[in-house]
């Protein structure tokens, strides 16, 4: 390490110095003494952040599933269905931006796959909904209403205190934290979904909220293609939690693997700024505590999956790890005290549970969700203008170098319009190929890592 080196000839010298000075041996000694200690906090703090660093692996572990359009007749005919199901929850006033996302999602996809809905809601259906809904499924549609007990505070919880709390947030400008049905809906999707009776003979879910838009056609089955390759979670847009809405959720967690002796991955190192501070000030630093500090005194760098967008493996989340984690959080208060958000949750157990390749990023699929869109761009000469079954092409937007879409219809040129910060850091256990420190410094991320022409050759 050439710092190292650095450090240590500045070191010698400095040494040399005291030696051959006329000071006197007391402040020479006090001054070589101050040094020794100096130089060991350094190499120690050197150190701490070196073994944070994500060793790469000797392949891209995570490519696209698809880099064209695909024949989705075949593509359908080819793999019987997967135990799998949409799910939407929605409130009955969500009827148009839920036929929205249902309409879109049957245009673009399901009606070559028939995949079912589930839709559920913490309130009795209006029959309306359930009309329109049902109507506009090519698969089954179950309309669910969740049990009190799914939809509410835990049985422990001092309902005055969490509702002060959550008034607290409100006047604090807490994004959604003033709102108590959205920390219903957080604790829900955190845990009490995954034991829902209704999800019991599925093995998948693909999550769909009410107002979303996929751009691109999605030609083959990413249910398929995720149990082939052993996938467990896959995600298209990664980004920074809101700091306010979960100061201690990191500290909850990484208590949690500590006291199962999870062992620190790189998917879990991946989440983590190591401290620069030199170990006792770090420990200090962890002893006292602080947002989104671990005992270490290192921090969580916010990153996480946006779980409005999910394809997942139940099984992973009905496991007893996943489900003791979620009661350990639960335990804890934070989903009322302050507004832990799913979407974090989740990243926080995918990245301590799970290995890079059993993560996928969607880089193929075009979606957008108020705010924050990722569009891939059509592929070059991979549009098949041959299927009938894609119908028209002329409102598809032009292909474009390095695009993998499918016939999508993107906004803009740009393939995403947040920072690639999280993609990459979140990814980067997987990534053999990785942006340069310089194009790092330029913020010049690539959209998705692990594209097939940036692909280490056959040895
Ligand atoms: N039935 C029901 N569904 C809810 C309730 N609150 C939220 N949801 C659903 O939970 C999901 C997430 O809620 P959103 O309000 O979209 O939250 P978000 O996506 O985190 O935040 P936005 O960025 O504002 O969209 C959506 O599917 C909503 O329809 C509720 O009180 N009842
Ligand atoms: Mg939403």
């Amino acid at each position: 390490m050439p710092l190292v080196a650095l450090i240590l000839r500045s070191t010698a010298s400095l040494f040399r110095i005291l030696r051959t000075r006329r000071v006197s041996r007391r402040t020479a000694f006090r001054l070589k003494l101050i040094l020794t200690v100096a130089f060991a906090c350094l190499l120690e703090t050197i150190f701490h952040v070196r073994s944070h660093a994500i060793p790469r692996p000797s392949e891209d572990l995570d490519a696209p599933f698809s880099t064209q359009c695909q024949d989705p007749v075949r593509a359908a005919a080819a793999n019987p269905r997967e135990d799998a199901t949409f799910v939407m929850l929605a409130r009955n006033n969500d009827i148009k931006e839920a036929l929205k996302a249902v309409e879109n999602i049957e245009r673009q996809f399901n009606q070559w796959f028939h995949y079912p809905v589930l839709f559920l809601n913490n309130e009795a259906w209006d029959p309306e909904f359930v009309r329109v809904l049902n109507a506009s499924v090519s698969g089954e549609a179950t309309f669910e209403v969740l049990k009190k007990e799914e939809w509410t505070f835990p049985p422990s919880t001092d309902v005055k205190h969490a509702r002060a709390k959550i008034k607290e947030q409100g006047d604090n400008g807490v994004y959604k934290g003033g709102l108590e049905s959205y920390h219903h809906m957080c604790r829900f999707y955190s845990g009490n979904f995954y034991r829902l009776e209704a999800l019991r003979k599925y093995r998948w879910y693909w999550r769909l909220e009410p107002g979303v838009e996929y751009m691109c056609a999605i030609t083959y089955d990413p249910f398929v293609e995720m149990a082939r390759r052993e996938k467990a979670y896959g995600f298209v847009v990664a980004l920074w939690e809101v700091p306010e809405t979960c100061p201690s959720l990191f500290r909850a967690v990484d208590e949690f693997r500590a006291a199962n002796q999870i062992p620190e991955t790189p998917m879990w190192r991946a989440l983590i700024d190591p401290s620069w501070a030199p170990w006792p000030i770090r420990r200090l630093k962890g002893w006292l505590g602080g947002e989104h500090r671990n005992r270490n005194g290192d921090t969580w760098n916010l990153c996480h999956y946006w779980s409005n967008f999910e394809i997942a493996d139940l099984d992973f989340f009905r496991s007893d790890t996943y489900q003791e984690l979620f009661e350990h959080l639960d335990r804890s208060g934070g989903f009322y005290d302050e507004r832990w958000g799913d979407a974090s949750v989740h990243a926080l157990a995918v990245h301590m549970l799970l290995g890079p390749d059993q993560v996928h990023h969607f880089a193929d699929i075009g979606y957008y969700h108020d705010p924050w869109f990722q569009c891939p761009g059509n592929a070059p000469g991979g549009q098949r203008l041959d299927l009938a079954a894609l119908g028209d092409n002329s409102r598809s937007s032009p292909e474009s170098k390095g695009g993998i879409g499918c016939r999508c219809q993107c906004p803009d040129d740009r393939r995403r319009n947040n920072r690639g910060i999280c993609l990459n850091t979140m990814q980067s256990p997987a990534a053999f190929h990785r942006p340069s420190f310089v194009q790092k410094w330029r913020g010049q991320y690539p959209y998705t890592i692990n594209m097939p022409t940036a692909r280490p050759k056959p040895r």
